[in-house]
């Protein structure tokens, strides 16, 4: 790990700025796609596309303390798109919930950190996700259980695409909408590809902004780079700027980014990555690690 690195995960409390979480996010998506390809299996498109958001949420912004993960009055994260689970597991231990090792194990038999987020098994994982379009409404329920016990923990929910082709998302964004549910987030990694093709061939949400407002959320006005860390964390500037609920923010994304040959590909949604390929991404992938560490 290179010095700097090292540097800014000893001391993982502090809020980093908008250059540290860019250069975090290279950096774990290097140890993603290679664990990936050493285990020739799992889901790097989605992992990539939220390396930002991800790195943001827990490096800026979510209440939370990983020495004890149960904490009652914690932020909770949601990964609802939890085929992207490298990209968690990698933030979880940089952020000291377990030891960055121990993302190696990924996919092995018995391993506490299988292809889907099991929240029995993970310290940290909030909620056990995989199959798509359920976090949205268990996010509505931890924020009706906050309102019922007057807690003042936020919960956030990452979605693709996949989650937003699903009726139960929309049930819960109905739901949420009538009870104006405070303290719910919805954030949509939207990259416009899917697992076998695009989100236009597969089912349109396009005008997916006005299906969001005309449902009633409380949607982010601002065009959002979802792959820059200053746009994330002004999007989170965004959510403090008012007390309206539900919130939504759309983030504009890349599936497979960093990677030239792996971006805005649904091949690449989740293959096995081959040591050819290994080689020529993990380059590119050091290449802008290098020229964000030189920003930090
Ligand atoms: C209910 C359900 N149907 C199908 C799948 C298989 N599946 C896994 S990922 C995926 C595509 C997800 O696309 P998107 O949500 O856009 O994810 P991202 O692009 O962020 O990887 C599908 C269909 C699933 N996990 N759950
Ligand atoms: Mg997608």
């Amino acid at each position: 790990m290179e010095e700097k690195l090292k540097k800014l995960l000893s001391d993982p409390e502090r809020k980093m700025n908008a250059a540290e979480i860019n250069y975090l996010a290279s950096a774990f998506r290097e140890n993603m796609f290679t664990v990936l390809h050493e285990r020739q299996t799992g889901h790097w498109g989605g992992a990539s596309s939220a390396a930002e958001i991800i790195t943001s949420l827990y490096f800026n912004r979510l209440n939370i303390d990983p020495k004890n993960p149960n904490w009652e009055d914690r932020d909770r994260f949601i990964l609802s798109k939890g085929h992207a689970s490298i990209n968690l597991y990698t933030v979880l231990a940089a952020r000291g919930y377990f030891p960055l090792e121990d993302t190696h194990q990924f996919r092995t038999l018995g391993a506490y950190l299988q292809g889907h987020p099991a929240m029995l098994k993970v310290p940290g994982v909030d909620m056990s996700s995989g199959a798509l379009g359920h976090g949205l409404s268990i996010g509505v329920g931890i924020q009706l259980a906050a309102r019922l016990s007057g807690k003042k923990y936020w919960t956030y929910v990452l979605t693709g695409e996949g989650c937003l082709n699903e009726g139960s998302t929309w049930e819960a964004i109905m739901y949420a909408a009538k009870e104006k549910v405070k303290g719910l987030v919805l954030m949509i990694d939207y990259n416009k590809v899917q697992l076998d093709g695009t989100e236009a061939d597969i089912m349109p949400l396009d005008p997916l902004a006005e299906k969001i407002k005309a449902f009633g959320w409380h949607l982010c006005p601002n065009k959002y780079d979802g792959n820059k860390a200053e746009d994330v964390l002004d999007s989170f500037k965004w959510m403090d700027s008012d007390d309206i609920w539900p919130k939504a923010v759309i983030y504009d994304t890349i599936k497979g980014k960093d990677v030239s040959f792996s971006e805005g590909k649904n091949t690449w949604h989740g293959c096995a990555i081959d040591d050819e390929h290994y080689e020529l991404g993990i380059k590119e992938l050091k290449a802008i690690t290098a020229k964000r560490e030189a920003l930090v």
